[in-house]
């Protein structure tokens, strides 16, 4: 039972008091924070769906209600509430509504399916499930219903309406206290190995993290941010994200997918000045805005992350869209980059970033654990006041993800720059990048393993023109040999997120290798992509 160990402040207590005394940690909540909001200035709009629009006071009392609603289910504070939502007018309220009742909100995204969140729903020890009913055509409240069928602790599922559930809802009679030093959600890991892991994020450190983000991006009370990408992912949550404009007194318009379409109406119609992008889509607006009929002129700036946006895409987006291009290269475990929007040109285009914060420590490794010189390539490691010290209950993942003093084991290779900016050059872990989705390539490997006609599977990435990386599957199959399409579907009716059904299966007699065993999996996962590479 995971019940009542959600952890205290995660940090040593003297680094602790010094992003205190730096003015990082100001022991502020994210009830707080809207509550601030809303009495400065409460009809201003802070939200807009479709035809919805919520101002801050509005947002205020829907999620109060929710907060009502929540309590009187008999949740208590400190309990996990999955919250599996699309970018609907009804994200902020539900959210914020578990943060004004001391619940811990954890982040699914809407392309999970059955089993990842019985995983995150068993590992968090969740009590309950939001959801919008249907979206897009698919039918959240039934599969929440499968979820919970699995999983008895999972009390309820509660079916959030256009604006956030238990609308019109009394509030609670007292707002339990919430301490600011404490974890405020559990985000989702892209899992490099395995299944996905859960971050622990307090109020203070992740409230520093978008209000110093929101600062970067120039933010005020006339941004407009337009949310492209699933809200739930941490770049469109906070770097700066929604949160961020929020925090600045601008408003979010939710985006309810990034086509080009889509976002480009929202763009004209709304006024929006900022938006977030994964580096495929970015290629993709940048094919269709010379033909656009939409007025792309407010937009000032186009952040691109999750995923190596390339030099030549890099330079043309002021050329092509009309803004100025801002790298951010960040991980839900903390550590956030950005060039900044007055950096030269050269730097923009060449470079991630550099962190956020003067507190941010950057080492970068040889092999061997030694620092390698400015400009040479190594490995990531960080920590800092907005870094987490562990995952969520996983205590061997943590011993190989976090150094003795605390660093974050990044997995990235970079090169450091002068002034400190880093250059992402690829990475030593073995998940694919998949337009900015990070799949754990032993995950699927399980999934693929599963199925009776295969013998044994290796999955790799590929790059991909498109994606990025692509999903292949090398496959040794038993006679009689499957299709491939079976396989998919095989892999898909096993209850997995859409973008972690192989793009693309290859079968083979044999891996013809002298790697065996687990530990050599990445020298063969290397071999069959080179071999596939040299033949194509
Ligand atoms: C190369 N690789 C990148 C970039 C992330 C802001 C932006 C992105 C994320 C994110 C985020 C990259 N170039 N510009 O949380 O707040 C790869 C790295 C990194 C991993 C983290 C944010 N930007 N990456 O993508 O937790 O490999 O966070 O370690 O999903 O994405 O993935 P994730």
């Amino acid at each position: 039972d995971f019940s009542t160990d959600i952890p205290r402040q995660p940090w040593p207590d003297d680094f602790a008091a010094r992003y205190r005394a730096r003015g990082h940690w100001r022991g502020e909540s994210f009830g707080d924070v809207l509550r601030a909001r809303a009495a400065e200035h409460p009809d201003r709009i802070a939200v807009t769906a479709g035809e919805t629009n919520l101002s801050y006071a509005d947002l205020l009392a829907r999620a109060e209600s929710a907060a009502g609603g929540y309590l009187s289910l008999g949740l208590q504070p400190g309990d996990r509430v999955i919250v599996q939502l699309p970018n609907v007018a009804g994200f902020l309220p539900s959210v914020f509504g578990l943060f004004l009742a001391g619940l811990i909100p954890v982040y699914a995204l809407p392309a999970h399916r059955r089993t990842e969140l019985i995983h995150f729903a068993r590992r968090a020890g969740a009590r309950a499930l939001v959801v919008t009913g249907r979206f897009e055509g698919f039918d959240y409240a039934a599969l929440a219903a499968e979820v919970q069928a699995e999983v008895p602790q999972l009390r309820h599922v509660i079916v959030a309406g256009e604006t956030g559930p238990f609308e019109g809802h009394p509030p609670p009679v007292t707002f339990p206290k919430v301490d600011p030093s404490k974890v405020a959600f559990l985000q989702i890991s892209g899992g490099s190995t395995g299944l996905s892991k859960l971050i622990p994020r307090t109020h203070d450190d992740y409230i520093y993290s978008f209000r110093a983000s929101a600062e970067i991006c120039g933010l005020g009370p006339d941004s407009v941010y337009l949310c492209a990408l699933p809200a739930a992912h941490n770049f469109p949550m906070s770097s700066p994200g929604v949160f961020g404009t929020l925090y600045a007194g601008g408003r979010v318009v939710m985006c309810p997918n990034p086509n080009p379409e889509t976002a480009f109406s929202l763009i004209g119609r709304e006024g929006v000045t900022i938006t977030g992008v994964v580096p495929p889509l970015a290629l993709l607006w940048m094919e269709a805005a010379p033909k656009t009929r939409h007025d792309l002129s407010s937009l000032q700036v186009l952040q691109v992350g999750g995923a190596k946006f390339m030099p030549e895409a890099a330079a043309r987006v002021r050329g092509t869209l009309g803004c100025t291009l801002q790298q951010v290269f960040g991980m839900a475990e903390g550590l956030v980059n950005y060039t900044r929007l007055d950096d030269p040109e050269e730097i923009i285009v060449n470079t991630q970033g550099r962190p956020i914060s003067p507190d941010d420590e950057v080492l970068v490794l040889d092999d061997a654990g030694n620092p390698v010189p400015d400009g040479t390539p190594g490995h990531l490691l960080t920590r800092g006041p907005y870094t987490i010290r562990a995952y969520h209950n996983e205590p061997s993942a943590n011993a190989r993800s976090f150094t003795p003093d605390g660093f974050y084991r990044t997995g990235d290779i970079v090169k450091r720059l002068p002034g400190g900016y880093l250059s992402v050059q690829g990475r030593a872990g073995d998940h694919i990048n998949r337009a900015g989705e990070k799949i754990s390539a032993e995950e699927v490997e399980d999934h693929l393993l599963a199925h009776p006609q295969v013998y044994d599977a290796t999955v790799v990435s590929i790059p991909d023109p498109h994606l990025g990386e692509r999903i292949c599957a090398f496959v040794i199959p038993r006679e009689p040999c499957p299709r491939a399409p079976e396989i998919k579907a095989f892999v898909r009716a096993r209850g997995i997120a859409e973008f972690k059904v192989p793009d693309q299966i290859v079968f083979v007699p044999e891996f013809k290798t002298t790697a065996v065993g687990k530990v050599s999996r990445n020298v063969l996962r290397a071999e069959l992509r080179a071999r596939y590479l040299a033949e194509e």
